[in-house]
């Protein structure tokens, strides 16, 4: 199960609307097939371990990391496919909450004499699947929010300058956790100042995950790197009704999508603008700031883990905060994250923290 989960983990960020799934079939203590749900979320994991198994497969167990299908897609139930390849035993990590199949798969290989063991490394699975978890569950994309920081939490100087505050390991582990989300998000304050193209580059990349500004009144140009790279690879402009139609207008012509979000205070209203995400299938959301984008989000409880990156240098109480006000007043208000893990990368310090 845990090599069913590191081969799941090669789907994620390009198999939304779907989960990352992996599925390991071994018969007499030797791997005969391995697969991964492909991009686009099809063909689903099973099927590709049950085309390598072939006739091995008789007989044999299957680990999957998520209950296995019980519902007609563009192809049969996985589990009836397990069952018809002769599969003896399947263990599985986690039920599906999915309406479709919640714990209707496991029930259609149990009909079929299937011995099925559920809920091994359940823990592990219910982090692997967390996108689609939380898409199907809460109707919300999981949220990573990347900082990248002064040791004393500064992102620029008085004066704006921002650039290589880290060095060139952690944003090569930024453009790596970029193609492990379904999409890259920024805010219009930072798309104006950085004219990010958030494209993954230098590391071979094969897919690029979808870039998202939240611009209510869509004031990032349309002649910017994102609004040139548009037809190459997807842009998503969020934006409010007080958006100008000659702006939407000259967007859409860049090729980008336009999604009209409900505004509060003449601003993105965060969690509808996250609620849209989710309804277009995202499920892994990756947000590279700015800092009122981000302080907004977690205002809102809607991040789920922040991956910080830390440089050895210090720019003080004149420089930018890597965060806008949270609104607080009391200690005891303050979020609490919890460290998952750390790791130097080159000269600086990488750590993870959920909420
Ligand atoms: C699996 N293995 O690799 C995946 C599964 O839209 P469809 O027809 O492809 O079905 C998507 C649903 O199938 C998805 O919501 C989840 O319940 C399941 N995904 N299941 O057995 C896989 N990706
Ligand atoms: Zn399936």
């Amino acid at each position: 199960m845990a090599h069913a989960l590191r081969i799941a983990a090669r789907g994620l960020g390009r198999t939304w609307p779907n989960p990352a799934v992996g599925c390991v079939i071994v018969n007499n203590g030797i791997i005969v097939g391995r697969g991964w749900t492909q991009p686009g979320g099809r063909p689903h994991a099973e099927v590709m371990a049950l085309r390598q198994a072939g006739a091995a497969a008789r007989g044999a167990t299957a680990y999957v990391t998520l209950e296995p299908c019980a519902h007609h897609g563009k192809t049969g139930p996985c589990a009836e496919a397990l069952a018809a390849a002769g599969i003896a035993r399947v263990v599985s990590a986690l039920q599906d909450p999915d309406p479709r199949v919640s714990g209707k798969g496991h029930a259609i290989l149990r009909a079929a004499g299937i011995a099925v063991t559920e809920n091994i490394l359940q823990p592990e699975a219910i982090r692997a699947n967390a996108g689609f978890l939380k898409r199907v569950t809460q109707d919300l994309p999981f949220v990573t929010l990347k900082l990248a920081t002064t040791l004393d939490g500064r992102i620029a100087t008085a004066n704006g300058e921002s650039r290589w505050i880290t060095g060139p390991a952690s944003r090569r582990m930024v453009h790596a956790m970029r193609l492990n989300h379904d999409a890259v998000l920024v805010g219009a304050g930072t798309a104006r100042a950085d004219d990010p193209d958030l494209t993954v580059r230098d590391i071979g990349a094969s897919h690029q995950p979808v870039r998202i500004v939240m611009d209510s009144r869509l004031s990032h140009s349309p002649d910017s790197r994102l609004g040139q790279t548009a037809k190459a690879f997807p842009v998503w402009m969020l934006h409010t009704d007080a958006a100008p139609a000659a702006a939407r207008a000259a967007w859409a012509g860049q090729g980008a999508t336009l999604l009209e979000i409900p505004s509060v205070d003449g601003q993105i209203d965060a969690r509808a603008a996250l609620q849209t995400l989710a309804a277009q299938g995202l499920t892994r959301i990756f947000c590279e700031g700015g800092g009122s984008l981000a302080a907004s989000l977690i205002r809102a409880g809607l991040v789920d883990d922040l991956a910080l990156f830390t440089a050895g240098a210090l720019i003080g109480a004149d420089g930018q905060p890597s965060l806008a006000a949270l609104g607080l007043t009391a200690l005891k208000d303050a979020p609490r994250l919890t460290l998952r893990e750390t790791k130097a990368t080159g000269p600086d310090a990488y750590s993870l923290w959920s909420f």
